[in-house]
């Protein structure tokens, strides 16, 4: 059996990461291939705890190592328990967020030495990358406007603007430093032309090998 393929989507907070997997799961399905659908923080019920800890604001808010450190333990569990069988048995894997997200955030948003995050993602994941990141790149402010339309904000989009930009540049560098695997769409665009601009990037990449 062949092993599924693993996409993971990325961007800053509305760019549309959760109304485009919806596109991606209905272009999956015309295919005919298996997959299933999942988010980081979380995708497990432990795992799904620990994104609580992290997005919930409260007074004892983790440290920055602390959060580096509760999305790798997060992630060592997801991937054990979800990610890691449904690839073996041959499904598609479609990843709301995954590591890049950690360098974006924790890198280059707080700071955090991206050797550290190197050494984690190398001990938690071993070989495992995704096979296509799709980063969704949007203005924060546009993005932040998209995210209060929805109410209440979480720990993390209650960071000033500068920790966002940062957040942004870091995933376009990601994107340079792997164009084999990284694809930026514009997300400032209509949601038809976005989804459009996917489903272009899916028939060239995805049933390639
Ligand atoms: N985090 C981290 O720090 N480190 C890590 O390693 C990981 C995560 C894995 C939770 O992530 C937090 O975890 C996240 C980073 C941190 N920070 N925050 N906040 P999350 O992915 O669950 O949370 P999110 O980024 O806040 O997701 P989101 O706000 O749900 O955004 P989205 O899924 O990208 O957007 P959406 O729900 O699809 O769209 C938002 C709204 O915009 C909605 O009303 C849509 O109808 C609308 N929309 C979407 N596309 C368009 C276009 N093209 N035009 C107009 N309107 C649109």
């Amino acid at each position: 059996m062949s092993r599924g393929k693993f996409i993971s989507i990325e961007g800053v907070e509305g760019a549309g990461k959760s109304t485009n997997i919806e596109a991606i799961k209905q272009y999956l399905v015309g295919k005919e291939i298996d997959f299933v659908v999942t988010r980081e923080p979380g995708g497990t019920v432990l795992a799904e705890k620990i994104r609580r800890l992290l997005l919930h604001v409260s007074d004892d808010a983790p440290a920055e190592l602390t959060e580096l450190l509760l999305i790798f333990a997060a992630r060592a569990q997801h991937i054990e328990k979800v990610i890691q069988p449904a690839l073996e048995n041959g499904r598609s894997v479609i990843c709301d967020r995954f590591t890049d997200a950690t360098y974006a955030y924790q890198g280059g948003g707080r700071g955090l030495k991206t050797s550290v995050i190197a050494e984690l993602e190398s001990m938690v994941q071993g070989e495992l990358r995704p096979d296509l990141t799709i980063i969704l790149d949007l203005d924060p402010e546009a993005g932040l406007v998209r995210a209060k339309e929805r109410g209440e904000l979480d720990r993390f989009e209650t960071e000033k603007d500068e920790f966002f930009e940062k957040v942004r540049s870091a995933y376009l560098d990601i994107a340079i430093s792997n164009p084999d695997r990284c694809f930026v769409i514009n997300a400032g665009q209509s949601i038809e032309q976005v989804r459009a601009d996917i489903i272009n990037l899916l028939d060239k990449r995805l049933l390639v090998d």
